[in-house]
């Protein structure tokens, strides 16, 4: 150990970070060997870079020097040929989940912090009558989805170390609700050092780097590390439909978005929905040098996202909810090809040791964390394309316990969206006078995993009367 403690003294002291061995002659040998094993599991061929160009140099992300809004397929098509295109990559893509060429990916490494909730965010519950948790509504749409096609549909699940053994627990004490454990993949993300302002990196412990997990750009290398992409091989599996685990509306096999983006040989591809108001909360779609690039809310500046076409409309209206489809062989190529993507700091209160060894807890922001976002690998893809889709129809994340973005928020878009779609089928809704409903719906993923599923099944609807709780499966 005296050979190998000697090289990375010199390692750490050479990168200004000597003060992580600080504590060295007061750990026993298994703290020792941890702090050790931790330390030679750093980046330090990185570590100087993050320290000054995003620790120390405080000024916000540097923007494009030419960039435009991105094009996008609308909603509907616009034209014949168009109408062809969109029936042809329907069928298409139902053809490639049916051939087990789709697999499923949620990012579930964050905790539920802002929802207040202590525990992994997809056991939080939501669906309006049961009372369903998120993971569970995501696997009883896998389920349905792999019924309609006859097909596995494998389920890859992120997490991070603040969840992990805690996510498989769930998913164990929940019998993998219902899927087979072998479709069912769980890893882990990295992690990255946490930083104090002057570029320091932050003891936890005195055998220990405090460290948060990498963001969900993370999720492209550990899907290759953590051995999914191999699995995804064995399986066949070519496309990745990837989701945050916080949207509870989200249609996690979709034949049109998954067929229109193999047909036009696209590597990473988004959904996108037009902004609800300029500073809404998602990032902007752009495009930069042919490129298709998402430059976050917090980044686009105020003249930029105000500006209006004559007709009215935003110039950058195109919002990203977080919804790709990334072919396996893009990941795989990212890999071999020792990608990496830049990084953006968030300023936060961080526990950490001092100097003494004693524990402080700031009452205010002290350091810096880093994290990756898995939007800034769109422009290395040699193709990427944008499917509109409707915020009624596929999203309502749960961010928040109550307000904009809410658990509160996305329960009523649940019961608005199988409100609208039993209404389309003929089946009379009672509703308020400010036109909100009169009565809670749940439609299970099993009755319907969309408007034409409810419209086969009208029939078997009963009446709804005023203050019913109507839990259709
Ligand atoms: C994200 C997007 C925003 C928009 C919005 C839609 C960023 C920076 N912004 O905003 O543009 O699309 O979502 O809801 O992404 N996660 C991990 N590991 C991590 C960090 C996050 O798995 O290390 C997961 C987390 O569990 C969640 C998702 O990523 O499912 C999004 O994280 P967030 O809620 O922090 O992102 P937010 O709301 O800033």
């Amino acid at each position: 150990m005296e050979k190998t403690f000697e090289s990375i003294r010199r390692l750490v002291e050479g990168h200004n970070q000597g003060h992580l061995l600080a504590f060295w002659e007061q750990l026993d040998s298994v703290g020792r060997q941890g702090l050790l094993g931790q330390i030679a599991g750093l980046d330090f061929s990185q570590v100087d870079d993050w320290a000054s160009n995003y620790v120390k140099n405080s000024s916000s992300a540097i923007l494009p020097g030419d960039f435009g809004p991105a094009p996008c397929y609308s909603l509907e098509p616009p034209d014949g040929d168009m109408a062809r295109k969109y029936t042809e990559a329907r069928r298409l893509g139902e053809e490639l989940i049916s051939a087990g060429k789709v697999a499923c990916f949620v990012v579930a490494g964050g905790q539920g912090t802002r929802l207040g909730f202590d525990g992994p965010k997809g056991d939080f519950p939501i669906s309006p009558v049961k009372n369903k948790t998120l993971f569970r509504i995501f696997a009883e749409t896998i389920a349905a989805v792999s019924k309609r096609y006859q097909a596995h549909c494998p389920w890859y699940v992120m997490t991070s170390p603040l969840n992990h053994a805690e996510t498989q627990e769930v998913f164990r004490s929940n019998n993998y609700y219902g899927l087979d454990e072998g479709d069912v993949f769980i890893f882990q993300q990295g992690t990255l050092p946490n930083f104090s302002f002057d570029g320091k990196i932050l003891l936890a412990d005195k055998d220990a780097i405090s460290c948060s997990p990498d963001g969900h750009g993370g999720s492209l290398k550990a899907l290759y590390k953590g051995g999914a992409v191999a699995d995804m091989k064995k399986r066949g599996v070519e496309f990745i439909s990837y989701w945050q685990v916080d949207n509870s509306l989200v249609n996690i096999f979709d034949p049109l978005f998954v067929g229109l983006h193999a047909i036009d040989e696209a590597e990473m591809s988004s959904k996108a929905l037009i902004k609800a108001e300029p500073r809404e909360k998602i990032g902007n779609f752009c495009l930069v040098d042919g490129k298709v690039t998402v430059i976050e809310y917090s980044d686009l500046p105020e003249e930029f996202a105000e500006k209006r076409n004559p007709d009215g409309s935003l110039v950058f209206e195109l919002g990203s909810i977080a919804i790709h489809i990334i072919n396996r062989s893009f990941v795989e190529r990212l890999n071999s090809e020792g990608f990496s993507l830049p990084l953006h700091r968030a300023v936060k209160k961080i526990p950490h040791i001092d100097a003494e060894g004693r524990l402080f807890e700031p009452a205010e922001p002290n350091g810096i964390k880093l994290e990756s976002f898995v939007f800034d690998a769109l422009p290395l893809a040699s193709k990427s394309i944008i499917l509109e889709t409707k915020r009624s129809e596929e999203f309502a994340p749960a961010k928040n316990r109550t307000g904009v973005d809410s658990a509160e928020s996305a329960r009523e878009m649940m019961i608005a969206r199988a409100a609208a779609w039993l209404e389309s089928a003929g089946v009379a809704v009672p509703r308020k006078q400010d036109g909100s409903t009169d009565c809670l719906i749940e439609i299970a993923p099993s009755f319907a995993l969309g408007r034409d599923d409810v419209k086969a099944k009208a029939g078997r609807v009963p009446k709804i009367k005023r203050g019913d709780e109507l839990y259709l499966a």
